[in-house]
Formats: C-alpha cells, structure tokens, sequence
C-alpha cells in the first residue's frame, strides 16, 4: 500500500531549484515549511520588526534536516549502502534519522564528551554507530574526509553540496512568506547554513543583508585565523576551522554584512531572555544570533529574521544549569499546595 503525506517532502516542493529529478528516491521526514513567528520583545528591544525562523521546528529538531534530505536521497540514488558524518550533534542526529528511514547504514564521529545529552539520545535511538573522538569536530572532520577517500562511504556534512543545495530553501521560505527582509542574523559554526542561505537569496535575487555570529571563543571567522581550542557553552559551534569559512566571508561581504563575536555570557541572556518572554525555547547556538542582534542592533534595518537553527530541548543539561527557575518540593496537602503555588 502506499501512503502519501499532505505536505510535500522538501524535494518535491522546492524540485524546480533543486538537482533532483521526477523518479529519484526522495527520503523524507516532512522537513522545511517551518513557522515563521513575530518577536515582539526582541522587536521593541531593537526598535525593529524581528522575526523568528523556528527551525527546532524540522522533524529531528534543527536546520539540518533541510540538507539532509537532499543528501541522504543523493546518496540513495548513487547507490550508497552507508553515511558518515564529523559532527557537534545536530547533523550527526539528523544523518542519523535519515539513514534510519533510508535503511542504510549511518557512522558519527563526535567530539569526546562535547554534544549535547538530547541529540546523542536521538542519534544513539536511531541505531548510528557512534565514535567518540579524542579531540574537537574540526580533527573529526579532517579524519572523515580522509576515510571517505579510502571507503564507499558517502560523506553528509555540509562540505557535501547537496547539503547547501538543500539548506537554501530556509532562505525561499523566508522570501515565500515575507516577500522582503532587511537583515538575516544567523549563528556560524561550520558556516554551511550561512552559505546555503546567502545562496537561496541570490537565486532568487534578493539581498539582505548577513550577520553571522560566533562565540567568542569559536570565532575564527572574526579572528582571522584558525581556533586550535575553541570553547563555548554552546556545543553545536564550538567549532576552530569552519569548512565554508571562506564562502562566508564572502557572502558577509556581498550582502555588506558581517561576522562578529559575542560572549558566552550574552549567549546565555539571550536564551534565557527568549525562553522566559518569547515563549522560544531554542538551544544556545541558536541564541547566539539573538545574543547578536541586541548587542550590535539592528543597523537601521526594518524587518530582520533570526534563524533559530535548533531547538532547546536538545541541550536539557545547559538548560537545568543556566535558568533561575527551581523546583519547589511540596508535602500533598492544600495548605502546603497553597504555600508554594502563591508564596
Ligand atoms: C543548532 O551538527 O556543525 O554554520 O555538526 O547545530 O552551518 O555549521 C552544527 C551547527 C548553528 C552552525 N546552530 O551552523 C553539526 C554542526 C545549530 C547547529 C549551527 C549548528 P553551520
């Protein structure tokens, strides 16, 4: 029997844009179509009209499941029998889930003891196999690539093109709903997302303007050289030698934006500030474009999009040892309900 769902797969509703024929294998989980939310705080704060592109919203949580549709269905069509990733979680849960449906086989290497607890629970439910390397994403990366040479493995990190090719569709949808925007603030690590978007705007002959944003101490694009120990509390960029570094200057250039830094500190302010007054529980990668965005402002732009690329409960540990919130222990009696409901 065979079932269809009502929404699209990504591939079939973008297929114009995309290098996929009628007929491929389309491997799909309902990804893309996010919502695309107002911010009124982060609006009255910037004095702009701010807009939140809720990518937590993809089937395995984040922006990745927009490439990884195109990736792993590109792999199928070659004739792949398995995937492998270098990842900080995200991609490595999202290759994972794909693999899963596409019944192949799936391999991450991730940094040792850096992801968060929520996507090493998504990759580990999946049934990839995990390799846990003594050292940070950037070395796992270089070791995949070098194994990929040696084995018929295909490789999915965003240094595969049908990755960008897929992740531009973030930029249709915002241009599908919105019809123009001033400003795109993004978070950059691996600087794919950020090429693919500056991509998807190009094709379509709009441009905004880019502000990407790194963790201060994960910020090689703003240093100008490589991070041989980059560290942030936010795992998902904790990244020292980003793969499409030199396309994101680029596109940063192009779009007469920037790339800058900001701190742990701000990083977490914005997230708690989103989590507690936008009702936007996102992880703290994603905070750091927000981080960014009050810091530096929003340059006399009108309407401004911030792409929230992952969500919160990915990172439930970051979450339980950054928030004020405290559970109160309670005997199950009425007085004592009373006493800690309204004292
Ligand atoms: C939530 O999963 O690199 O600049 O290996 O998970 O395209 O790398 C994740 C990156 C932003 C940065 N927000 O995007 C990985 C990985 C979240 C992320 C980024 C990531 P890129």
């Amino acid at each position: 029997m065979s079932v269809t769902s009502a929404r699209p797969p990504l591939i079939e509703r973008w297929r114009e844009h995309l290098p996929f024929e009628e007929g491929d294998p389309v491997v799909s989980l309902c990804e893309g179509a996010t919502p695309l939310l107002p911010a009124p705080v982060l609006s009255e704060r910037v004095g702009a009209e701010v807009w939140m592109k809720c990518e937590g919203a993809n089937p395995t949580g984040s922006f990745k499941d927009r490439g990884m549709t195109c990736a792993v269905s590109a792999a199928l069509r070659e004739g792949a029998q398995a995937i492998i990733c270098a990842s900080t979680g995200n991609t490595a849960a999202s290759a994972a889930a794909y693999a899963s449906r596409a019944g192949i086989r799936c391999a991450v290497i991730i940094p040792d003891g850096k992801i968060a607890t929520g996507k090493l629970a998504q990759i580990l439910a999946h049934g990839a196999r995990v390799v846990s390397v003594a050292g940070n994403f950037d070395r796992g990366l270089e070791l995949v690539r070098e194994l990929v040479e040696r084995h018929p493995i295909s490789l999915v990190n965003s240094v595969n093109e049908f990755r960008v090719e897929g992740q531009k569709t973030g930029a249709f949808e915002l241009l599908e709903e919105l019809g123009r925007l001033d400003l795109l603030c993004i978070p950059v690590g691996n600087a794919g997302n950020i090429t693919a978007y500056w991509r998807g705007f190009s094709e379509m002959g709009a441009t905004p303007r880019l502000f990407g944003f790194q963790a201060e101490g994960a910020a090689p694009l703003v240093a100008g050289h490589i991070f041989e120990h980059p560290e942030t509390v936010a795992s998902a960029i904790r990244i020292g030698n980003p793969a499409r570094g030199a396309e994101a200057l680029d596109a940063v250039e192009q779009s007469q934006g920037a790339i800058r830094a900001v701190s742990d500190t701000q990083i977490l302010a914005a997230y708690r500030l989103l989590a507690s007054r936008e009702g936007m529980f996102c992880e703290p990668a994603s905070a750091a474009a927000v981080a960014g965005l009050l810091e530096y402002g929003a340059d006399g732009a009108e309407r401004v999009v911030c792409v929230m690329t992952g969500r919160g409960l990915k990172d439930p540990d970051t979450a339980l040892d950054h928030n004020e919130g405290a559970v109160i222990p309670c005997e199950p009696q009425m007085a004592a309900i009373e006493a800690a409901v309204l004292g």
